[in-house]
């Protein structure tokens, strides 16, 4: 294919994933809202309370500091009330566990009992129990409307169903808030909306007064790119023969026992297409999986959808073992069938379709809420024939799971704390950075590229590559401004988390073993310790600049504050540094005194 036809091919292709994104209202902001294309074209805005978020170091004490051993929901409670001046008896516990480094708890804010939606905190504290960073985007409303629905559920569910062209499952309704814009709490039913087809997703809001569909969580994230060992990219470098890779500590009973079946997998179930069609299959017994995939012929030929689905149940798996980990468990929502009596909820394995028949040239990953399960779609990318099949390129099957990761991490696994446009766009900073990192098999650092297999280009699916050098991709805070379409505001981030990460690995060196050894002090090691502690203590909602402080924060917390210094160096070196503020989009280049 010639440049140009690319170019053009790639000009539509965005332009599908832009399309939420055109002349949004007036009051719009990167940070606080976000803009929803639903059935027949018609837009929604939605609004997500500004976050405050701010972190302690060393930690600060609470009002219940003095007590032996306070209970960890009342401490957090009793914090928010006199740091935040919130009535106790406006705030409900949602979730919370014990990490590694950290102590988190998740609350809602209500009114007479009645949650609002988006109005949430979380409280951090370190194993001192001194409070490490609290996180709000609490309202003080003007106006709350009355709270006996004078709309039946029955007909709030079918106006939603009509907005978004799907239907009401099996997940309990609510009635909840919805703080909006103007100030005002407005009371909703809430349902969970689908079109399996589509493969949309929402939990819908509508006002349980006037019937007008309010708010959405869309728990969909696209793609756009924009067995292989995992830290090979795409099978042009050679597949292998690996036997028993998963990790003991991680997935107990191994990849195809949840204890009480075999073969369904506790950590991920793959078919082709529907998930009513065949699972991964054994070629021989036992457990043998050995299919060569054969790239003369289309991807749709038997032997290459036994390759695909088995390239992709090992990624998941591979990516559940190593994100466990690094604090991806039962207690903080992750995904498995059985959780073994560690907390969290279960029955949640990620479901993947692989050569999913609703489109081509794309993948996405849903994440609903804990103990739902969430679904990974990947398309077959049609640029060359034979047809490509993404469940063979490992860089976007591990960019789809880190949705997963992100989403329910931040916030305390309702899957509804990356909701805003700029949130959003960290999300697919993140996915790219958790794909490079699972991809490097020495200390040294190249420029990274997402998506060029699939895509059959040089660049692959992303505008540069990530590079620590300024030439090759001279992305700083100040492109953040301007940019509103996830991938495209991710770009920034993923660059920026390079950066960091070859500066850890260029001090510290880098650890061979990092995927099942999460003790040592190597730069990938550190770097993926603080990817993962952060998003549990970020706000719901992060900015960019939360999510910097998060950083910092969860370095804090792990390793006193021993890599402050460098982080906040790379930081201010691509303009994220003390000074940036958010909205303006200014670089600064400021550094702590000490450093
Ligand atoms: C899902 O979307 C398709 C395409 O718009 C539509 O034809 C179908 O009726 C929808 N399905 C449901 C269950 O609403
Ligand atoms: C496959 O991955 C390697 C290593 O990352 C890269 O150099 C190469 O360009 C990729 N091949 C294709 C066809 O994308
Ligand atoms: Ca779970
Ligand atoms: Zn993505």
């Amino acid at each position: 294919m010639t440049f140009s036809t690319r170019l053009a091919t790639f000009a539509v292709l965005s332009a599908i994933y832009c399309q939420g994104l055109a002349a949004p209202a007036s009051k719009f902001r990167a940070e606080t809202h976000n803009v929803h294309v639903l059935a027949r074209g018609l837009e929604l805005q939605t609004f997500h309370p500004p976050s405050t978020f701010k972190t302690f170091g060393a930690g600060v004490d609470h009002p219940l500091s003095k007590r032996d051993n306070p209970d960890l929901k009342e401490s957090a409670i009793s914090f928010l009330q006199s740091h935040l001046g919130v009535n106790p008896e406006t705030i409900s516990y949602k979730s919370g566990y014990v990490g590694e480094t950290a102590k988190h708890v998740y609350v809602k804010q209500t009114h007479n009992g009645i949650p609002v939606a988006n109005a949430v905190a979380n409280v951090a504290f370190n194993d001192k129990s001194k409070v490490v960073a609290i996180g709000s985007s609490f309202v003080t409303p003007n106006y709350i409307a009355s709270a006996a629905p004078s709309i039946s559920l029955k007909k709030a569910i079918s106006i939603a169903e009509d907005a978004l062209d799907g239907t009401h499952n099996e997940q309990p309704p609510s009635v909840q808030y919805i703080a909006k814009d103007d100030g005002s709490l407005v009371l909703t039913h809430s349902m969970q909306i689908q079109n399996k087809t589509k493969g949309t997703w929402y939990d819908a809001f509508v006002d349980a007064h006037s019937g007008e569909l309010v708010h959405v969580t869309d728990f969909v994230s696209k793609a756009s790119y924009l067995v292989l060992p995992i830290q090979k990219q795409n099978l042009t470098l050679g597949f292998e023969t690996l036997t028993d890779p998963s990790d003991a500590v991680s997935s107990p009973l191994g990849w195809h026992s949840d204890g009480k079946t075999n073969y369904a997998g506790n950590n991920a179930i793959v078919f082709k297409d529907a998930s009513t069609d065949s699972l991964t299959t054994a070629s021989s017994e036992p457990l043998n999986f050995i299919y060569k995939q054969d790239p003369t012929i289309q991807p749709t030929e038997q032997v290459n959808v036994d390759a695909a689905r088995t390239n992709a149940f090992y990624l998941v798996n591979t990516v559940h073992d190593i994100m466990y980990r690094y604090g991806f468990t039962e207690s903080s929502f992750n995904f498995q069938t059985s959780n073994f009596d560690k907390g969290g909820k279960a029955n949640d394995p990620v479901q993947v379709s692989v050569q999913n028949s609703a489109g081509f040239n794309n993948a996405d990953f849903a994440t609903p809420p804990d103990g739902q399960m969430p679904l990974m779609r990947m398309f077959l990318w049609n640029f060359i024939q034979p047809m490509r099949d993404g469940s063979l390129e490992n860089d976007i099957l591990a960019h789809e799971n880190a949705h997963g990761l992100t989403n329910r991490m931040t916030g305390g696994g309702t899957a509804a704390c990356l909701q805003t446009t700029e949130a959003r766009g960290l999300g697919e900073g993140w996915s790219d950075a958790f794909a490079e990192w699972t991809e490097h098999d020495s200390a040294a650092v190249p420029d990274y590229l997402m998506g060029t297999y699939v895509m059959n280009w040089p660049l692959g699916s992303r505008s540069r590559a990530y590079s620590t050098s300024m030439t090759i991709n001279p992305m700083t805070y100040a492109s953040r401004k301007n940019r509103n379409e996830p991938h495209v505001l991710g770009e920034v981030w993923a660059n920026l988390l390079h950066n960091v990460y070859a500066k850890l690995v260029g001090a510290l060196g880098w650890s061979a073993t990092a995927s099942t050894d999460p003790s040592g002090s190597e730069g990938n090691v550190v770097f993926l310790h603080l990817f993962i502690d952060a998003l549990a203590l970020q706000p719901c909602n992060p900015t960019f600049l939360d999510a910097r402080d998060a950083w910092i924060q969860a370095d804090a917390n792990r390793y006193n504050g021993a890599h402050r210094c460098l982080l906040w160096n790379v930081f201010a070196s691509r303009g994220f540094g003390m000074d940036a503020e958010v909205g303006s989009y200014i670089n600064s280049d400021t550094i702590p005194n000490d450093c």
